[in-house]
């Protein structure tokens, strides 16, 4: 581990400041996947139902709305892809319809792209598959040296973990992409009360509470820190104002952990919190405020029964 490792440089930056953060990029090694895959499961968290209930009835009308013709060769990129439980219903639905595409999973995590590439290939052995490995920022440049149509899909609101400045510039950098009327299919959790929001992120039976206190299990098994897991609670924030859910682990008690590989101490008072995660909700004018001057607009929006979720076409 070097001062240039990354995950060394953002917790010493973020134990540094105050108040504390880290970001919740780093929830995601091993452990954080699996955890992941069960909040998914859980009946608190109705973000995956709710989009794979779109996925599932209406699939047909969202690959209309791609407005591709079967016989012209495509792209299907998927950034972040995740387990491909919903995109699942996508690809059957185009293979029935005889559509001629190559589907490109994008992820960083090497472990989530071949649990999906074998997922996929079991379930439809036609299915001609390019997973591509590493961060989707970084990886937009090399997706578009081909010149095959495009169509990118970034579902279960994982641009609501980027502050708005930031999903700004991350639609404007794949708007800069895209040619005209190629798509974005974006998938995003919309703004609704506190009293199905929070849940979501403060289950009963304590998966998210574990799933970010794992973060203090990898800072201490990567770090060499001494993070005692019993000294932090999850501590979940959200109003219907402000639309975002915001996750922080606060310290039961005042402290002072090791880190070894900074070779430094960090002071917690009792109460004081590390900020880790933002999952904004959204509305049109909210994404419409994103999308200022990107030259995407929205063509479609496709919606649960409850209307909690929706995803958007975005066409250039
Ligand atoms: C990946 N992302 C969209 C999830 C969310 O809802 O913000 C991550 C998550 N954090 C806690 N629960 C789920």
């Amino acid at each position: 581990m070097t001062e240039n490792d990354p995950f060394l440089r953002d917790v010493k930056a973020g134990l540094s400041q105050n108040p504390k953060c880290i970001s919740s990029h780093y929830f995601y090694d091993k452990a954080g996947d699996e955890l992941f895959q069960q909040i998914m499961e859980m009946p608190e968290y109705y973000l995956t139902n709710a989009e794979l209930e779109i996925f599932s009835q209406q699939s047909e009308a969202i690959i209309q709305s791609f407005e591709i013709s079967n016989t012209e060769e495509f792209e299907l990129i998927e950034l972040g892809a995740g387990d491909g439980k919903k995109t699942q219903y996508l690809l059957q639905t185009l293979l029935e319809k005889n559509f001629k595409f190559k589907y490109i999973p994008v992820d960083i995590s090497k472990n989530s792209l071949s649990v999906i590439t074998e997922r996929m290939q079991n379930l439809f052995p036609n299915l001609k598959c390019d997973p591509k490995q590493g961060d989707y920022f970084q990886v937009l440049d090399q997706l578009f040296s081909s010149d095959k149509p495009k169509v990118i899909l970034f579902i279960g609101s994982s641009l609501g973990n980027m502050p708005d400045g930031i999903a700004a510039q991350f639609l404007h950098k794949i708007a800069a992409h895209l040619k005209k009327n190629e798509k974005l299919l974006l998938g995003l959790d919309l703004l609704k009360s506190k009293d199905i929001v929070l849940p979501a992120y403060n289950d009963a039976s304590g998966i998210t509470s574990a799933f970010n206190l794992n973060l203090l299990r990898r800072i201490n098994r990567e770090l060499g820190a001494d993070f005692d897991l019993e000294n932090f609670e999850h501590a979940p924030e959200y109003t219907e104002k402000e639309g975002i859910a915001k996750s922080y682990l606060r310290s039961k008690k005042k402290h002072s952990v090791f880190i070894k590989e900074l070779e430094e101490y960090f002071d917690f008072e009792e109460n004081e919190t590390i900020h880790t995660e933002i999952s904004r909700k959204y509305t049109d004018e909210i994404l419409q405020n994103l999308l200022k001057d990107s030259q995407l607009e929205i063509t479609r929006k496709f919606l649960d029964s409850k209307n909690f979720f929706a995803d958007y076409i975005l066409t250039k």
